[in-house]
C-alpha cells in the first residue's frame, strides 16, 4: 500500500511539474515561405520576429513567461498552410505572425478562427483576407486595392501611357493585384494583352514574345520577385525595352540578383515609404542590421507585429485568445513603423503606398500619389 501511495505521488509530481514546465512559456507561431524560392521573405519575417522576442525575453518575457517562437514553414503552399497552420494550434500557440503569401494566410486563418487564437499577417496584401468578417485576423501592411490604386494613378498620371501590358503569377495575391491595378487603368489606358504565367516556370519567352507583339509602352505583373526577376531579364533578351512595373512581392534585392542591374535598371515598384527613412525605425533598423543582413521589404513589418501581439497579451493579462483580440482591435500600438491602429475588420487604418524605382541595382523611392 505505501508503495502505491509513493508511487501516486510521483506520478501526481511529474504531472504537476510537466504542466507547470508548459505554462511557463507563452508561445507564437510563426509561419511563411522558410525554404524555397521565396524564403528571403520568410528568414526575413524569422529575423525581424526573433529581435522582437529577444528583447521582449530580456525584459522578462510577458506576464512572467520566457515567450518562444515556434517556427514553420509553409513553402508558400496553401495546403502546408493549413497544415502548418493545424500544427501551431495544437501546439499551443497563443497567437501567430503569418503568413507571408495571401494563398496561404487565407486558407490558414480559417484554422486560426476555428481556434480562436489571433493572426497577424506582416505582409498577405489582398483584400480577400480581412473581408471574411473572422475578428482575430489582422495585417500590418496594406491591401492590393490600395497598392494596385497608386501603382494605376502613377502609370495614367505621371507616366501617362496609352498602351500596357497585364501580367499575374495566377495566386490570390498576384491576380488579385494585377485584377485591382487594371480596375483602375483600364478607363484611361488600352491593355493590349493580359494573362497569367504559372509560378515556378522559368521560360517566359512565348509571353513575351507575344508581348512584344502587340508594342505595350509597359508590362505591369502581379507576383512575387523569383518570378520578375525572370520575366524582366527575358524581355531583355528579346530586346523588350519598355518599362517593367509590379508590386510589394517584387521589392527585394533578390529581384535584381535574379534579373540583373542592368535589366532591372529603371523598373516601378508600389511599395510602402522606406522605412531607414522612419525616425521611429532607427533603433530597429541599427539592431537588426547589427544582427543579421539589411532589412528586407517586410523584416519591420514583422518585428512590429510581434511587438503588437505581445503588447495585447500585456494588456490582456492572459493568453486567452478572445481577450487578447479584444484588445488588438482596442489599442492604439507605437511600432517602428510610428502609430499602428487597426479597423474593424483587422486592417491598417493608414496604409501609405508610394511607387519605387530600381537605379544602379539599388532601390530607391521615386513617386508619391
Ligand atoms: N503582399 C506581398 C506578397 C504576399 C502576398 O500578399 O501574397
Amino acid at each position: 500500500m505505501e508503495k502505491l501511495i509513493l508511487f501516486s505521488l510521483v506520478v501526481s509530481a511529474l504531472i504537476f511539474s510537466g504542466c507547470q514546465k508548459k505554462e511557463d512559456a507563452i508561445k507564437i507561431g510563426v509561419a511563411g515561405p522558410m525554404t524555397g524560392d521565396q524564403a528571403k521573405m520568410g528568414t526575413d519575417f524569422k529575423n525581424g520576429i526573433t529581435l522582437a522576442v529577444e528583447e521582449w525575453n530580456s525584459k522578462g518575457g510577458v506576464l512572467g513567461k520566457k515567450i518562444i517562437a515556434l517556427v514553420e514553414d509553409d513553402q508558400h503552399d496553401p495546403k502546408q498552410a493549413v497544415s502548418v497552420a493545424n500544427k501551431l494550434v495544437n501546439a499551443g500557440a497563443a497567437g501567430v505572425i503569418g503568413h507571408f503569401n495571401s494563398s496561404c494566410s487565407i486558407p490558414a486563418s480559417d484554422v486560426y478562427n476555428r481556434a480562436g487564437i489571433p493572426m497577424i499577417t506582416p505582409a498577405s496584401t489582398n483584400p480577400q483576407l480581412t473581408e471574411k468578417g473572422y475578428s482575430g485576423v489582422f495585417r500590418v501592411c496594406g491591401r492590393d486595392d490600395q497598392q494596385g490604386k497608386v501603382g494605376a494613378e502613377f502609370v495614367i498620371n505621371n507616366l501617362k501611357l496609352k498602351k500596357i501590358a497585364v501580367i499575374h503569377d495566377k495566386t490570390t495575391y498576384g491576380q488579385g493585384l494585377a485584377d485591382e491595378f487594371k480596375k483602375f487603368v483600364k478607363k484611361n489606358i488600352d491593355i493590349v494583352y493580359y494573362s497569367g504565367i504559372i509560378q515556378g516556370d522559368k521560360d517566359f519567352k512565348t509571353v513575351l514574345t507575344s508581348i512584344k507583339e502587340k508594342k505595350p509602352e509597359l508590362i505591369y505583373f502581379g507576383g512575387i520577385y523569383p518570378e520578375a526577376g525572370l520575366l524582366v531579364k527575358q524581355a531583355r533578351e528579346l530586346g523588350l525595352d519598355i518599362p517593367f512595373m509590379s508590386g510589394d512581392g517584387t521589392i527585394d534585392p533578390k529581384f535584381i540578383e535574379i534579373a540583373g542591374a542592368k535589366a532591372a535598371e529603371g523598373t516601378y515598384l508600389t511599395f510602402s515609404p522606406d522605412a531607414k527613412k522612419i525616425s521611429t525605425a532607427k533603433k530597429f533598423v541599427e539592431d537588426y542590421e547589427k544582427k543579421f543582413e539589411e532589412i528586407g521589404p517586410y523584416s519591420i513589418y514583422a518585428y512590429d507585429a510581434t511587438n503588437i501581439m505581445l503588447s495585447a497579451i500585456k494588456e490582456a493579462a492572459t493568453t486567452n485568445g478572445k481577450a487578447v483580440i479584444e484588445k488588438l482591435h482596442s489599442m492604439e500600438f507605437g511600432g517602428a513603423l510610428g502609430k499602428i491602429k487597426f479597423d474593424k475588420k483587422g486592417d491598417v487604418t493608414v496604409a501609405p503606398y508610394v511607387v519605387w524605382t530600381t537605379k544602379d541595382g539599388k532601390f530607391e523611392e521615386f513617386w508619391k500619389p
